[in-house]
This record gives structure tokens, sequence and C-alpha cells, in this order.
């Protein structure tokens, strides 16, 4: 049985990620591919758990970058042995808003922690399980947190500076420029029919290239 496609969705806040999983699952839909849809921090019961430690505001003791680090490598952890390899094992496709793209942007060019320990930490809790596409919804930090705010009351990290987010921002567009064979920059600023046009034509393409038509 041939291995499922691991495709992620990666992005500022408020630049449509969960919005465009949508589109990138009715094209596989359409396409009569088996998914699952996912999301990180998260994914498992125990890493939602640590998805609300993660998040949750207003604690009187503040989060040191290095804890938030090992914490979204924890919820990854069991998120990938229990759901996401075994679903790529069986040939079922997996579709996750966010992965480690966004360790590497938030916690590296955004908080500014060790990138070659990011790497460490990615290889030893997912080793060369890496998506196969990478779909980067790019959208100005302060757009992007304009709409996150419009839609939902703050979590932890959303409390940063807006120099926080354009770090990100900054982190993710050189991540994508590195790996251009796995990266698509999908330009996520115009009105949501005009992303989604993009993300299908995308999908397609990608679609295409794997002879998932067949
Ligand atoms: N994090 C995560 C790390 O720091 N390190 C990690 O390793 C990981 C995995 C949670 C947080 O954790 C951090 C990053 C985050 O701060 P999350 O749950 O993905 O991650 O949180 P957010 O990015 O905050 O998710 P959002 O739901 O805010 O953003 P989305 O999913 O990108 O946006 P979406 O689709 O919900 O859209 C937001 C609003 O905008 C509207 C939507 O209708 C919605 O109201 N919208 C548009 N409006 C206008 N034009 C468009 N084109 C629009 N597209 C959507």
């Amino acid at each position: 049985m041939r291995r499922g496609r691991f495709i992620t969705l990666e992005g500022g806040e408020g630049a449509g990620k969960s919005t465009q999983l949508q589109t990138v699952a009715a094209c596989l839909t359409a396409a009569g591919i088996p998914f699952l849809t996912t999301r990180e921090p998260g994914g498992t019961p125990r890493a939602e758990a640590i998805r609300s430690l993660l998040l949750s505001p207003g604690e009187a003791e503040p989060m040191a970058s290095e804890t938030e680090l090992l914490l979204m490598f924890a919820a990854r952890a069991q998120h990938v042995k229990q759901r996401i390899a075994p679903a790529l094992a069986a040939g079922t496709w997996v579709l996750c808003d966010r992965f480690t793209d966004a360790t590497r942007a938030y916690q590296g060019g955004g908080r500014g922690l060790d990138l070659s320990q990011i790497e460490a930490l990615a290889g030893w809790v997912h080793g060369d399980c890496w998506p196969d596409l990478t779909l980067l919804l790019d959208v100005p930090a302060v757009q992007g947190l304009a709409r996150a705010e419009k839609r939902s009351a703050k979590d932890r990290i959303e409390q940063e500076a807006l120099a926080f987010f354009e770090r990100v921002r900054a982190h993710y567009l050189a991540q994508a420029a590195a790996e251009p064979e796995r990266f698509r920059v999908i330009d996520a600023a115009p009105a949501e029919a005009t992303v989604t046009a993009q993300v299908t034509a995308t999908v397609e393409a990608f679609l295409a290239q794997e002879g998932a038509h067949d």
C-alpha cells in the first residue's frame, strides 16, 4: 500500500488556515482520496489537553519560552505517534493545521530560541515524518491579527506585540524560500474567494503531480 501524503497549512494568526483547510478537504474529497483533518497543537485528547495549557491566557505565572517549546513538541510526539504516522502508513492522507514549521517560525523566529535545538527536537520527535506539501498562507501580521481579533478573544500567544508576529511572518517566508519544493506561498490578503481559488489551483496541481487522480 502506498503511504498517504502529509499536507500542512501554515501562516500567522488569522491568515485563514482553518477556512482554507476546508478548501483542501473539498479537493481531496472530489478526487476520492481518503484523508483525515487535524491540527496542532492538539489532534488527540492528550495533545488537546497540552494545547489548553499552552494557549490559556491570564495565568499569573508567565510561561518560559523553553517550556512553550517543549510543550509544543510533547503535544506533537503524542499526535504523530497516535494519529499522523498510523494514518499515513495506512494510506490515509493527513491534512494538518500547523506542524513543526510553526515551531520554527514562532519559537525560533518569534521567541528567538536556538534553531538547532528545534531541529534536534524535530528529529527526535518525528524523524523523517515531514509534510509532502505545505501551503503558507501569507498575510501582513496586522491584517491577520485584525481578522483573528474580530473572531474571538485573544489566547496567550495572540497577546504578543505586533513585532513578534512580524518576526514570525519573516521566518515563515524565509523557510518557504529555503524549501521551494515543499512550500507553496499563497497570498492570503485578498478576499476569501480569491484565496480559495489560489488554494484550489495549488492543490489540484499537487494532485496531478502525485498522480492522485489515477
Ligand atoms: N503555535 C502553534 C506555536 O507557537 N508553535 C507551534 O509549534 C504551533 C503548532 C495556536 C497558536 O499556537 C501557536 C500559533 C498560534 O498562536 P492556531 O490554533 O492555529 O494555533 O491559532 P491561530 O493561528 O490563531 O488560528 P486562527 O484560527 O486565528 O487563524 P486561521 O485558522 O489562520 O484563520 P481562520 O481561518 O480561523 O480565519 C480567521 C478569521 O478571518 C476570516 C475567517 O472567517 C475568520 O473569521 N477570514 C477572512 N477574512 C477576510 N478575508 C479572508 N481571505 C479570510 N479568510 C478567513
